[in-house]
């Protein structure tokens, strides 16, 4: 009858994070508990991110999710955790110009449609699963109206997709990896937010947009099973660099920031190479681009360009302001011209785009 016809929505926008203390390696696979911390910075919400909306009406037969348009399958374990762990949490919803009122316990039996969009390349290996899980997180709480905060959230989305967790606040925000074996202090909190340090300019080289070879899954699980040097760095390294790395960014003192933030993605390809068999995400042409920011950083005396790589062959670089990001696109473009087949494109993030 007519009760069965109202829809419900909400629709919200996620950005993207890229870590610059990088998390690789599990402690716990089900839970997606790291071993270490991490510290990520959360773009722009205009340029690399997820918009989602998600429904609910007693017409719809079953939980069902789109991405890009294309209906995919919500059986997945990391699916069925964070849908599972919201549900639980579901309040009372009350729409009262339509109608509506949704008991919380009518949210076991009620089914949802997830619609979800990225508004870049998903096959471009650029985060997309962090922005994604973190939105679908974000809009189910908003739409069954749980009571928990961003911190909060980020425990579930983080069972959705471990980078997932640091995308529920903007700025630079840390995932703590927590003690406890159930995950529940394995959260994001947020270091600083997106105002705190806005001169920095993001811009990201798309060196190639083929889907990569090794999922970070599949491969922090070998590194964390075959490499030497694993332990090494979660347990001495990783810990000194994120007390140095909150400093560095409560001063915005730039040259610690890019010599934590270069070094930290040199040491995870170091532990990806150290893995066996090993896994290269870098190739010739993002060894060219560090080879070019650590040559013009030395010729300065100071660093003007941070660079970080994740499980792919991107560069992302951190410019200390506006004036040096546009220098550093004029020194891409001259080292890497796109007229010829090199398939480089560049995005710029940031509320100042220079593009
Ligand atoms: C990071 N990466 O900190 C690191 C740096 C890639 C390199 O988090 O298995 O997609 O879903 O927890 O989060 C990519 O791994 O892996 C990642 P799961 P995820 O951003």
């Amino acid at each position: 009858g007519d009760a069965e016809k109202w829809v419900l929505m909400v629709t919200a926008r996620t950005p993207t994070n890229i870590a610059v203390i990088k998390y690789w390696g599990k402690r716990d696979e089900t839970l997606i508990l790291p071993i270490n911390d991490s510290i990520s910075v959360t773009l722009d919400p205009n340029h690399l991110c997820t918009t989602t909306t998600v429904s609910v009406s007693p017409s719809f037969d079953q939980d069902r999710m789109w991405l890009n348009g294309k209906e995919i399958s919500l059986q997945g374990g990391r699916f069925q955790s964070c849908l599972r762990e919201i549900r639980a949490r579901a309040q009372d919803v009350e729409d009262k110009k339509k109608g509506i009122k949704i008991n919380k316990e009518d949210w076991q039996k009620l089914n949802l449609h997830i619609a979800s969009y990225n508004n870049f390349p998903t096959a471009a290996g650029l985060a997309s699963s962090a922005a994604g899980l973190a939105c679908l997180v974000f809009s189910l709480a908003k739409l069954m109206n749980l009571k928990e905060d961003n911190s909060q959230l980020s425990a579930i989305a983080r069972q959705g997709s471990g980078s997932a967790c640091r995308s529920l606040y903007g700025g630079f925000v840390k995932w703590c990896m927590g003690k406890e074996e159930n995950g529940s202090d394995s959260l994001a909190v947020q270091l600083a937010d997106e105002k705190h340090w806005d001169d920095l300019v993001i811009i990201i080289a798309v060196v190639s947009a083929r889907q990569k070879e090794t999922s970070s899954t599949s491969g922090m699980r070998d590194t964390v099973v075959t490499s030497a040097l694993i332990d090494h760095r979660a347990k001495e390294v990783v810990p000194k660099r994120i007390v140095e790395m909150e400093d560095a960014i409560q001063k915005k003192d730039f040259p610690s920031f890019a010599r934590l933030a270069c070094t930290d993605s040199n040491q995870f390809h170091a532990v990806c190479l150290d893995t066996y068999p090993p896994i290269f995400y870098m190739n010739d042409t993002s060894h060219r681009i560090i080879s070019c920011v650590e040559k013009w950083n030395r010729a300065e005396g100071t660093p003007q360009v941070a660079y970080t790589f994740d499980a792919g062959p991107n560069a992302v670089m951190i410019a200390r302001d506006r004036k040096t990001a546009a220098s550093l696109l004029q020194r891409l473009l001259y080292n890497f011209p796109p007229q010829s087949d090199v398939d480089l494109d560049s995005y710029v993030i940031g509320d100042k785009s220079i593009l």
